[in-house]
């Protein structure tokens, strides 16, 4: 294979000093000894000025940020990278988190607090390993933690877990969602209150296993698409009112070209890879995902939370380390993209959560970001 899934875009090869980050409180101090052996360190003055954006903590390390607002606070739910010494592989093993921490800030710019752990692998029933990508909703007076994790058979299925508080402590409930799959769950509430999921990722995340409807545990590589073949897409569902099960079945969302033709499993550089995220901006329903292992954000737009959305363009280009992930979300009436690199680690499973403003065209185009 021509790309390594774990070997960084570019090594950063960074001296570091302390003072140049934002201010970060922590609440309920990481307990963990990884939490507890992270860095504490950031750039020296120049070479922080490659970079767009600066971490938003750096007492521990964050990738995967989900962010929303929820009266009136920026609450960012994030995955939370810990150093395990598992060997990196096209698994993506050495991405083994344990717990979450989220984060909150009154604004953006200002300072960033870290609420400690809100929900260990340890307290949830079904868990066998590996916490990725989360992401968080509210409706009816609680709070909902979406994560990926594999069970004890080894297969990746998305959880939900409660709580009254948006930084939790959260319960998981007993066993992971009916019907959920693979990794990456992003939670949209359209204008009407309908909520739906968007899951999915290929590779590690085990989407291409899932072709037949039914889990296959067989050789990874035999179970993708051939690249004349159509690409994988992400998946979605309506949750139910309730919002701990699927209100039915996963549908496969197309992802279509500009010539109305889906995407090609060989064409890196659009096809959907892991990552998905939607938002609604003038109507218009915005689907923007990871492209893997050609490192961009793009995004797609369509008329339906169920799509088909129709390729635009790139979003972000590549940043420092193997994944991109972000997410996108309006804060006083502006919009902002919250998304991770290895600025502080230069080790790409030992990433930081940025946020930078972005910016539309007044068609509703998005200015294309060099993080
Ligand atoms: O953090 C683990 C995985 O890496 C996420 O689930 C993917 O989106 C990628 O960022």
């Amino acid at each position: 294979m021509l790309f390594s899934r774990f070997a960084p875009a570019l090594l950063p090869g960074l001296a570091v000093a302390t003072l140049l980050l934002p201010a970060c409180q922590n609440q309920n101090p990481p307990e963990t000894a990884e939490s507890a052996a992270a860095p504490v360190t950031a750039p020296a003055d120049s070479a922080a000025r490659r970079y767009l954006a600066q971490p938003l903590i750096s007492n521990i390390y964050t990738a995967d940020p989900s962010a929303h607002v929820f009266n009136g606070k920026i609450y960012i739910y994030p995955s939370h990278d810990i150093e395990t010494g598992m060997p990196e592989n096209d698994n993506g093993d050495h991405f083994a988190m344990r717990d979450y921490h989220i984060l909150s800030m009154d604004s953006v710019g200002g300072p960033v607090t870290d609420h400690g752990a809100a929900l260990d692998v340890q307290d949830i029933p079904w868990a066998g390993r590996q916490l990725w990508a989360p992401d968080a909703a509210y409706k009816n007076g609680a709070y909902y933690l979406y994560f990926p994790l594999k069970d004890k058979q080894d297969v990746f299925r998305i959880g939900v877990a409660t709580s009254s508080s948006p930084t939790g402590p959260f319960k998981a409930q007993p066993q992971p969602m009916a019907g959920s799959l693979s990794i990456d769950p992003a939670v949209f509430t359209d204008t009407d209150g309908t909520t739906y999921m968007y899951m999915g990722g290929i590779w590690g995340g085990q989407l291409q296993r899932w072709r037949s409807g039914k889990y296959d545990a067989s050789n990874p590589k035999l179970q993708e698409p051939g690249a004349q073949e159509v690409a994988l897409g992400p998946k979605m569902a309506r949750l139910s009112p309730d919002m701990l099960s699927l209100a039915e079945p996963v549908k496969e969302i197309q992802i279509l070209g500009q010539d109305g033709q889906p995407f090609r499993a060989g064409d890196n550089t659009h096809r959907f890879f892991e990552g998905g995220w939607l938002h609604k901006y003038q109507g218009k329903y915005y689907f923007s995902y990871s492209t893997g292992d050609t490192h961009l954000l793009v995004y797609a737009t369509g008329d339906s939370p169920y799509g088909p959305f129709t390729y635009q363009g790139v979003i972000m280009e590549p940043v420092e380390g193997w994944t991109t992930h972000h997410s996108i979300v309006e804060v006083k009436g502006k919009w902002y993209i919250f998304y991770h690199d290895t600025q502080l680690s230069g080790k790409t499973w030992l990433r930081n959560v940025k946020v930078t403003e972005l910016r539309r065209r007044p068609d509703g185009r998005i200015e294309p970001i060099k993080p």
